[in-house]
């Protein structure tokens, strides 16, 4: 937490390997905190949390501007390339506890990429890891990101021909999460204007559950 006229939100990350996790942590940071490249193996293997600077003309409350701090937990994926789940479900968690089981999390962020189908199996993955991080109210804590939006419009999909065409298994998916989704357009570094925007979103989440936090035990190191 920080002075009056300042609002951190807490977000992590989540999802398999190469789908855009570190790139999106760098655009919501306005950064190149996390390291993100194209790799034939798991590029992250640490959780490591982005600060952003105070970014202003985002948030007013009560008639007043705030200034919003981000910050973005960084995770390896799961399924990972040299990592076991059990190995990656505990760096998250301790991570998790570490940096944020004082203030709590505000929202996970589901990655998902927007220019592959989303399979049952893989549903199933990642609500069960995602539920054994966040525990039983993770529907009220997690909003998916659609990376690779870019790739889908290419292809000739706009957002709402996407969702025409989208798999039952990401529509039921996006229902779960009472439509909490972004599709996030990130081939470059997006733009100011851009960001703001997915900030904007991220706060009316954050909003939508009366700015409820998901606290964590603290680590015992
Ligand atoms: N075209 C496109 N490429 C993306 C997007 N998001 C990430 N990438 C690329 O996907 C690759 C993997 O990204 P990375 O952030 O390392 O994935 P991670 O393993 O989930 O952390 C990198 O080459 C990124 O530049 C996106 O929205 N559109
Ligand atoms: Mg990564």
């Amino acid at each position: 937490m920080a002075d009056s006229n300042e609002m951190t939100i807490n977000l992590v990350v989540l999802g398999r390997t190469q789908t855009g996790k570190s790139a999106a942590g760098n655009s919501l940071l306005g950064s190149s905190d996390f390291e993100s490249h194209c790799s034939p193996s798991s590029v992250t293997t640490c959780c490591s949390l982005g600060r952003s600077c105070r970014i202003s003309g985002i948030m007013r409350r009560n008639g007043c501007e705030l200034a919003l701090r981000v910050q973005v937990l960084d995770t390896p994926g799961y399924p990972h390339s040299d990592l076991s789940r059990e190995h990656v479900r505990e760096r998250v968690r301790s991570a998790l506890a570490h940096h944020f089981g004082k203030e709590g999390l505000h929202l996970a962020l589901l990655v998902l990429r927007a220019d592959l189908p989303l399979c049952p199996d893989e549903r199933d993955h990642a609500v069960q890891f995602i539920q054994e991080l966040l525990g039983p109210t993770w529907k009220d804590f997690t909003a998916v990101l659609l990376t690779h939006a870019d790739k889908a419009e290419e292809a000739g999909f706009s957002e709402e021909a996407y969702l025409h065409s989208a798999s039952s298994t990401l529509l039921s998916l996006l229902s779960s999460v009472q439509h909490k989704y972004i599709f996030l357009y990130n081939q470059k570094n997006i733009i100011k204007e851009e960001r703001a925007i997915v900030l904007q979103r991220l706060l009316n989440f954050i909003r939508q559950n009366n700015y409820q936090v998901l606290p964590f035990k603290h680590s015992k190191e």
